[in-house]
């Protein structure tokens, strides 16, 4: 047995105190019995096994249904290295405050130890990271969404170098809890939450906010991004990962079925991931990325057939849904945007009664679905997922796009004139606020990268390291950004976004390939209007037009908030991005 592993699990025993220890060794007959005994205690409902083969539903507390940004810290001695854009607390005293939180946390339970691996076994981008839960649902999440088990042990050795996962249920105690990351110590303590964005310590904790430490230490990046193959008529595949904020459509555009025009062509799209991307630069001098994940932690409402057949394809046998409808008539589940029939017979995402047809005393209809509830389902089930998903030396980036929900500024798509111009676009990134984490929604909100609450170090030095990624590759993707999300004066979206955005896509790997001008602007290059493929799609050039203009004035405005935005950052804003924004600046004059 590696002595760093026992040590980890002894001392964490000795403060948590469980009546017991299960190490999880990835079998089947192992995670059935825990289904079954999660069943048992109500922790899982087993669904339909012929409309739904392997599936479950559970419903977490009605106070622990998001990611808690305010309550997620990086605990690192020096405040300096978590920077503005992170809650800080100091590491020893991070300690000391949990510590008693977590004391006799594990009383009456079991301790399950989960030894998983953030890509796949074996590969060069891999990581490894140790969990231990006292929650049933977290190992299956785990057995799910990461490669788990006595192989991961084995590829471990009697190394000490694996990320430490601590989380505890506690109480589920809103005023207690903590997600705490310590870089320093590869360490992540999470408790008095079982909400997956804050439990599955692989993922948000370790293959962002610890990860993206370690990729600047040693010379990769960690991204907030999806990866997906547009196979062309060719044959030929280019991969472009993509970053948006959550909630924003990653999950869709990895997934995208492109319209009939291209199908008929030969076009494809393949997923390779569809929320995280680990990105290196490979010995040809190009950036390469893998999904260091084995599932999708999918956003459920708004999943349906006409919008992301894919994923709903995804969910069909061996997914866990979190804090969905249950419709008791067929054991089945439902969400808003599922269809248009909400079941007559059912209980909601907080365990009441619900028919489909209720109103509060507002009148408004109450929701059957969390907004922010989900879907757990393994990447194997994606109809286009990728066959180099599993290559270990990852695929080769030819573009990287920015992007956020934007009502008015952003156009529908522009590309950086290089890549200190592409960082920019990167770092001014703003969206409005999503049901992915707890507070207002629908607020503009500066997220640099889609980095805002992933990244675990100061964002002046992320930029940096953005900027000295440039220098280390040979041939670099090119940057674009997108906006599906602008509106017109009623609120409603202008661009049918979904499959259509394939035309967006074409776009970006036709200037790639230089195949296509475009012109000049003060915020990029911007497509030449005839160059947005429209054949078959119900929208005027001027509509193209009007999605494609910068306003001056509105960019003006936007340009005083990134300078506002940047002040956070004082003398750790590298110099290039500074003068970016004043190229920006004497642009819009
Ligand atoms: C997610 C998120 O769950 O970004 O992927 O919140
Ligand atoms: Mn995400």
């Amino acid at each position: 047995m590696n002595r760093f592993v026992e040590q980890f699990v002894k001392e964490s025993a000795e403060l948590t105190k469980p009546d017991k220890i299960v190490w999880i060794d990835g079998s089947e007959e192992q995670l059935a019995a825990l289904r079954k005994e999660a069943c048992d205690t109500g922790e899982i409902i087993k669904l339909n096994e012929e409309l739904l083969p392997g599936c479950y539903l559970h419903r977490t507390a009605v106070n622990d249904v998001a990611r808690v940004e305010h309550r997620t810290f990086i605990c690192t001695d020096k405040e300096e290295d978590a920077g503005p854009t992170n809650n800080w607390m100091e590491r020893k005293k991070a300690y000391e405050m949990l510590r008693p939180i977590f004391d006799g946390s594990m009383k009456g339970r079991t301790m399950y130890v989960i030894p998983y691996s953030m890509g796949a076994i074996g590969s060069p981008f891999s990581k490894i990271g140790i969990e231990l839960t006292d929650s049933i649902y977290v190992v299956l999440n785990m057995a799910i969404m990461t490669r788990i088990g006595n192989k991961v042990l084995e590829t471990l050795g009697d190394s000490g170098e694996f990320v430490r996962g601590l989380h505890s249920k506690a109480d589920i105690d809103e005023e207690k809890r903590y997600i705490c990351h310590f870089p320093e110590d590869n360490t992540i303590w999470s408790v008095n939450s079982g909400y997956g964005g804050n439990v599955l310590l692989g993922k948000k904790g370790f293959a962002l906010r610890i990860a993206s430490w370690q990729g600047r230490n040693e010379g990769w990046m960690a991204e907030h991004m999806l990866i997906l193959g547009l196979k062309k008529p060719n044959g030929e595949v280019k991969y472009i990962a993509a970053a948006f904020p959550s909630a924003c459509g990653k999950t869709n555009l990895a997934m995208l079925i492109p319209p009939k025009e291209y199908l008929d062509q030969g076009y494809e799209i393949f997923t390779v991931g569809d929320d995280i991307a680990w990105i290196r630069v490979g010995k040809d001098g190009r950036f390469y990325a893998i999904n260091p994940e084995n599932g999708f932690f999918g956003v459920a409402p708004g999943t349906n057939l006409k919008s992301n057949p894919n994923a709903l394809a995804s969910t069909r046998k061996n997914t866990i849904f979190t804090n969905v409808v249950h419709n008791l008539d067929n054991n089945t589940v439902w969400w808003e945007g599922l269809d248009k029939n909400p079941p007559k017979n059912a209980i909601d995402w907080k365990g009441n009664p619900w028919n489909g047809d209720m109103k509060d005393e507002n009148g408004n209809p109450v929701k059957g679905a969390h907004p922010n509830s989900r879907f757990t389902a393994p990447i194997a089930n994606c109809p286009c997922i990728s066959p180099e998903f599993e290559n270990p030396e990852g695929v080769p980036l030819d573009a990287i796009i920015f992007g956020g929900r934007r009502a008015k500024t952003a156009p529908l798509v522009y590309e950086a004139r290089d890549w200190a111009h592409g960082v920019f676009v990167g770092s001014i990134m703003a969206s409005e606020t999503t049901a992915a984490a707890s507070g207002a929604v629908g607020v503009v909100r500066r997220d640099p990268m889609a980095m805002l609450p992933f990244c675990g170090y100061h964002m002046g030095d992320y930029f940096a390291h953005w900027l000295e990624m440039g220098n280390k590759a040979e041939k670099l993707p090119k940057i674009f950004n997108v906006n599906w999300f602008r509106t017109d004066d009623n609120g409603n979206f202008i661009w049918p976004g979904f499959g259509e955005n394939m035309r967006v896509l074409d776009w970006i790997i036709k200037r790639c390939e230089g195949e296509v001008d475009a012109v000049d602007s003060p915020i990029g290059y911007l497509p030449k209007v005839d160059d947005i493929n429209i054949n078959g799609l119900d929208l005027s050039k001027e509509t193209i037009e009007e999605l494609l203009t910068v306003d001056n004035d509105t960019w003006a405005k936007e340009a005083e908030g990134i300078e506002e935005f940047y002040k956070k950052f004082g003398d750790k804003l590298p110099k290039e991005l500074k003068n970016q924004l004043e190229t920006l600046k004497n642009n819009l004059k």
